[in-house]
This record gives structure tokens, sequence and C-alpha cells, in this order.
């Protein structure tokens, strides 16, 4: 390598370190907003969602630290239509309060967010990092990168290492599928039943915290194509991308019916995609089940 890509390299590794030292830091943060933001917003966010005041709150916390980053050329946010920019060469993509319709009932939320070298809207194969943190009953931060996922408790936003090779376990346990029976297609509805005959119900409303069943118990995770709305509800660039770059690097498989997440580019920054996750044999059976 010649000296100079070797400085990019550098540079470009010590931008990610940053970015997830920052994701860290900043959970204090977010934890004090679902606290004191509880009330609804009179604004929807670029799919139609109802914002709460946290969902807000969280969104300019992040854009503010990240973008502030050197080397963070772009922040993209499932809570705000346009790509907030500034100079650098990566480019962050986020989720900032994953399941926020589990706060009312203080249930688990999280934040999703990846780095991608070309700026959103852009293929899952540009991601050089991507993980989650759940705010459940402790802080935790699951991060992918160099196709190792590593798992962190966050005390007062400080990292420490509690995982440092998480696999998804060979023998699946759990599965989760969004969306409702009566909304599913035919085709996903025969697959579901046979799943649901094998494996344990574990369904919580976020998805942060079902991804964490199935990477901590096995299984799988869906939110399908449903009758009314073939392109499913969850954001293929904050949700399906970084989701799909972590369940592969942990040895698992992901889906969009067609084939893996990270293949499919979104036209639009805000694009939906039916989404399947998991142990891979489940993945190939609920892709040969609902093929288009
Ligand atoms: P959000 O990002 O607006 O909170 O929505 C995403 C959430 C996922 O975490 C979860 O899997 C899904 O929406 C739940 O949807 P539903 O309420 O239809 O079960
Ligand atoms: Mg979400």
């Amino acid at each position: 390598m010649s000296e100079s890509l070797d400085a990019t390299t550098t540079n470009a590794d010590a931008t990610v370190a940053q970015v997830i030292d920052t994701i860290a830091e900043t959970t204090t943060d977010v934890r004090t907003a679902i606290f004191t933001e509880r009330g609804h917003s009179d604004s929807v966010n670029p799919t139609g969602d109802e914002q709460l005041a946290a969902d807000i709150r969280a969104d300019e916390i992040f854009e503010q630290r990240l973008l502030a980053i050197d080397g963070v050329a772009s922040y993209a946010s499932e809570e705000r239509e346009a790509v907030a920019t500034s100079a650098g060469r990566l480019h962050v993509a986020i989720d900032p309060l994953d399941g926020s319709s589990n706060l009312e009932p203080n249930s688990g939320m999280g934040t999703i967010f990846g780095v991608y070298t070309e700026r959103p809207p852009t293929s899952g194969r540009n991601l050089v990092m991507s993980g989650f943190v759940i705010y459940g009953p402790v802080t935790s931060m699951l991060v992918a990168r160099d196709g190792c996922v590593r798992e962190y408790l966050l005390e007062d936003g400080a990292k420490r290492l509690v995982d440092n090779e998480v696999t998804v376990p060979e023998d699946p346990t759990v599965f989760g599928f969004g969306g409702g029976v009566d909304s599913w297609t035919d085709d996903f509805e025969t697959v579901a039943e046979s799943i649901r005959a094998e494996l344990k119900l574990r369904y919580g409303g976020a998805m942060v915290a079902d991804i964490n069943q199935v990477l901590t118990y096995g299984g799988v995770f869906a939110y399908p194509a449903l009758m009314s709305r073939p392109e499913g509800k969850l954001r293929l660039q904050f949700e399906g991308h970084p989701m799909a770059y972590i369940l592969e690097s942990a040895g698992g498989a992901s889906s969009n019916g067609d084939g893996s997440l990270l293949d499919t580019e979104p036209t639009e920054l805000h694009e939906r995609t039916p989404l399947y996750l998991g142990n891979e044999q489940l993945i190939e059976r609920i892709e040969a089940a609902v093929e288009r």
C-alpha cells in the first residue's frame, strides 16, 4: 500500500472509532431525553410516522455531535428529510430512537447506526461499520466492523467490552414477526406458521431488542411485505442495511425476500423494504417461500 493510501485508511479507521465513541458518549443524553421529552410533537417524519419529542431531541444531539467529527462528511437520519453535510470522507446514517412507540409502555428502545463510504442513498455494500444501542435495563451496544461483532456495556457513556465475538447461535430458539397475521401474504403466513410450530415467540415492538433476542438465542426476526404495503414498514438505509451488516458479520443471514439486503441500493433515502434477519437456514426457508 502506498504511503498516502495507508494514511487514508488510518484516517478512516480513526473516524470510525470516533463515531463509535461519540455515539456511546451521547447515549447518556439520549437516556435523559427518554426521561424528559416524553410528549408527542406536532410533526411527522419523512416516512409519515408521528414524531415524539424524544425522537426529535435524539436526532438533534446526534447530528450536532457526529457532524462535528473530522472526517464525517454527512449525517442522514430517519427523522429528517435531507442529508446534513460537512467536510470529510465518511457518511453516517442513523435511526436515532428506534421503537419510540415503546416509550409510553416503558419498554426497550434503541439507536441504529451505520457508516458508509458513499453518501446515502447508497448500497449496503458501502458500509464499513454498523451497530446499535439498546436502552434497556442496562445500556448496551453492538458494533460490527471488519467481519467481527462485539458487544459492550455502556456506563456513563464509557464502553466495557463484554463479548469479543458475538455469533448467531446455531440452534435457533426464537422468532418475532411484525405486521400482524391479517396483513401478511398467504406465502409468508404459511412459512410463518411452520416456524411458529418450532420456535418460541419473542416480539417487543423495537427492532433493536428483537434482533438482540436473535443474536442471543438464535432464530429469526422479520417485518415482511404486507398485502396493503408490499414494501414493508422498515427503512432500508437506516434499519435494513445496518442490521443486515451485523447479522451477516455474526454468521447469520439477511434478505429482502430476493437476496441479501446488503446488495440493495435505495433510489430514495427513506425507502422501505421487507426484511428478514437471522439464522441462515431460516432465512433461506423464508426466501424460498416468499420469493417474488
Ligand atoms: P420507529 O423507527 O419509527 O420506532 O419504527 C420502527 C419499529 C421497529 O423497531 C419495530 O420492529 C417496528 O417498528 C414495530 O412496528 P409495529 O408497531 O408495527 O409492530
Ligand atoms: Mg426505527
